[in-house]
């Protein structure tokens, strides 16, 4: 297959790939393996052979994780050439030759070899015209595509489904305990980078998406600012809240990626609106970072566990957790409730809003495919699509698509959602999270991931091994024993660079990650020494 370099035209070069390789340094373990490891002496062929035979150890075979629905046939050709610019030119960024897996409803473009389906048969086949936005940018930065992660479908935006469930994925579990819930909707690209079956990955958030997926699969994720990364070619579901954002092992990886993607892009513009330039992330990692911080605790509502429905143990981790962070120089203000709180949970405000937007935006991308096999060409089609495909649309215990139903029912933008939008924006900013960090001087907010937040979510603790077993789905249980749970340090618009330091703070205090590992069959055993030589 033919490929075309950016910024440079190399096609075949015929290069092995174990010249870069140093025997100085062991070869990392890419259950862990970072970015700046990867980097550092290592050829993205190897890494990417050795990326696609552990999701051929655990994707269908042994745990059967279905975290991935498609790997991209061009990433060996893309990484021997970049493997080659690398040693002529040196590196374009610090993802140069870095695999980068995606969610499933980010565009890539169709010459490659990939779909982007957002997990339904109905778009299998069809051509979106260009790159999304944040490919465009990976790609100038020398990363390479390794594939399709799976997804709720439509991002969870079809009906009462479990999460990590789409029809051309199947069901996506976690890898930390047997049939345990990925959370979702970015599940399947938490699940890969949990043990390693990628460098790094990139998933959306509508609410939640994120930070979710991050919290129970043991990663970092970033949920950003709307407007700081584009939504150009992602299958959306409302402009007014999708973003996207990477999930990753470390923060030091999320800052590095945050900083690649993340940039105004004049065909979302939204991202024309962000402050310029866009910083460095990684020049936030610091581990003094959190000294002389406040951080406040909205205990009403987001701890209260009969509202959130939280094992009573996300408290007691998360108490722990605040004390690490007083040790670490911060001041806990507790309680620094949000004056909309009981309002934003009880707000159905959000729902239209999204309901309306849906249907416009999902309109407009099947209009915007320049192929469309299954000529689903609005969403009443999609509805009918379903129904007429039962076998792979609607599977036993799979059958809901009551939200496509409720968003197909809506006829535009009209008072009501105007009214809605005026009333989720000052709920939770002006009397949300703004109205606290005023009232009590803070840099940011702090809470356990499960519940209700979005924002940075590191790993904060695991489930413990008599924790009570609850049903997340029909194939799917939550909590299980050794289930991570996540922290979220949330902050106002364009804080990321702040909350980014305080959560790499933290992560490099704890060290959470590691001291869990995955069940033994959901570990991947292919290490870089298998495939170089080879
Ligand atoms: C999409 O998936 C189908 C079936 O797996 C495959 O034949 C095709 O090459 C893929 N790519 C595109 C762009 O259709
Ligand atoms: C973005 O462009 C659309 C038209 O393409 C326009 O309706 C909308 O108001 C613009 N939004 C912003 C934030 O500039
Ligand atoms: C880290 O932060 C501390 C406290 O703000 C500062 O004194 C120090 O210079 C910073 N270190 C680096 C490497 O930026
Ligand atoms: C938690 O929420 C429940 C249900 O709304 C309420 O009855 C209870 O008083 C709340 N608990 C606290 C400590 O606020
Ligand atoms: C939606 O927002 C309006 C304000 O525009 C508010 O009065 C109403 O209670 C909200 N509706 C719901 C269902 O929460
Ligand atoms: C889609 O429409 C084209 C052109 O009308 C037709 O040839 C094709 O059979 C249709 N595909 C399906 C799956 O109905
Ligand atoms: C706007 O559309 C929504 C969804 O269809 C509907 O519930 C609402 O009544 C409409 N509002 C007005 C003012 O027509
Ligand atoms: C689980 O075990 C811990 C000790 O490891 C104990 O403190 C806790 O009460 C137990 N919880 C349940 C639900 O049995
Ligand atoms: C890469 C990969 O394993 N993809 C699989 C995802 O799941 C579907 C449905 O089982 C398979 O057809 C794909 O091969």
């Amino acid at each position: 297959m033919a490929w075309i370099l950016v910024g440079l035209s190399l096609s075949s070069v015929g290069w092995t790939s174990s010249v870069f390789f140093t025997t100085s340094a062991p070869p990392p373990d890419l259950y862990e393996a970072s970015v700046p490891e990867l980097q550092a002496g290592l050829t993205s062929g190897q890494f990417t052979s050795a990326y696609f035979a552990r999701i051929e150890e655990v994707n269908l075979q042994g745990p059967k994780l279905r975290a991935i629905i498609e790997t991209n046939p061009s990433a060996l050709e893309q990484a021997q050439a970049l493997d080659f610019e690398r040693l002529i030119y040196g590196r374009r960024s610090p993802l140069h030759g870095i695999p980068v897996l995606l969610k499933d409803n980010i565009a890539t473009v169709a010459f490659e070899g990939m779909n982007t389906t957002a997990g339904s048969y109905s778009l299998l086949g069809s051509i979106f015209p260009d790159d999304a936005g944040v490919v465009k940018r990976l790609r100038a930065a020398g990363a390479i595509i390794l594939g399709k992660a799976n997804l709720s479908e439509w991002a969870h935006f079809r009906g009462i489904l479990a999460a990590g469930w789409s029809g051309r994925g199947g069901q996506t579990t976690n890898a930390y305990y047997p049939n345990a819930d990925p959370c979702g909707s970015s599940s399947g690209s938490g699940v890969a980078s949990s043990i390693g079956l990628t460098a790094v990955s990139l998933g959306t958030e509508t609410d939640s998406s994120i930070t979710c997926p991050a919290s129970n699969n043991n990663v970092v994720g970033i949920k950003p600012t709307l407007g700081l990364t584009s939504r150009a070619g992602v299958i959306p579901i409302s402009e007014h809240q999708d973003t996207v954002g990477p999930l990753t092992r470390s923060v030091v990886d999320a800052a590095i990626v945050l900083s690649i993607i993340a940039g105004p892009d004049p065909n979302d513009n939204y991202t024309l609106a962000q402050p310029s330039p866009v910083p460095d992330y990684t020049l936030a990692l610091n581990t003094s970072s959190l000294i002389g911080k406040r951080l406040g605790v909205p205990r009403t509502v987001f701890l209260n566990d009969t509202i959130t429905g939280n094992d009573p143990y996300v408290n007691v981790i998360f108490s722990q957790a605040l004390l690490t962070l007083q040790q670490l120089g911060a001041t806990i203000v507790d309680p620094a409730d949000l004056p909309s709180a009981y309002e934003i949970v009880a707000s159905k405000n959000e729902t239209i809003v999204a309901d309306i937007d849906f249907k416009v935006q999902i309109n407009d991308w099947f209009e915007s495919l320049v192929e469309n096999p299954f000529n689903v060409t609005s969403l009443a089609d999609l509805i009918a699509f379903n129904d007429k495909y039962p076998a792979l649309e609607k599977p036993t215990g799979y059958i809901d698509q009551s939200v496509l139903i409720e968003s197909e029912a809506t006829t535009g933008r009209n008072a009501t959602f105007f009214e809605a939008l005026a009333f989720d924006r000052e709920m939770g900013g002006i009397q949300g999270i703004d109205a606290a960090l005023k009232q009590y001087n803070l840099d940011a907010l702090v809470l356990p991931a499960p519940g209700y937040t979005s924002t940075p979510a590191v790993p904060l603790g695991f489930y413990p091994d008599n924790v009570t077993i609850g049903s997340a789905g029909p194939n799917t249980i939550y909590p299980a024993p050794g289930v991570p749970i996540g922290l979220s340090f949330l902050g106002t618009a364009w804080s990321e660079y702040s909350l980014i330091g305080f959560a790499y703070a933290y992560e490099q205090k704890t060290m959470t990650r590691l001291q869990r590992k995955a069940y033994a069959a959901a570990i991947p055993q292919t290490q870089l020494a298998d495939v170089i030589g080879q």
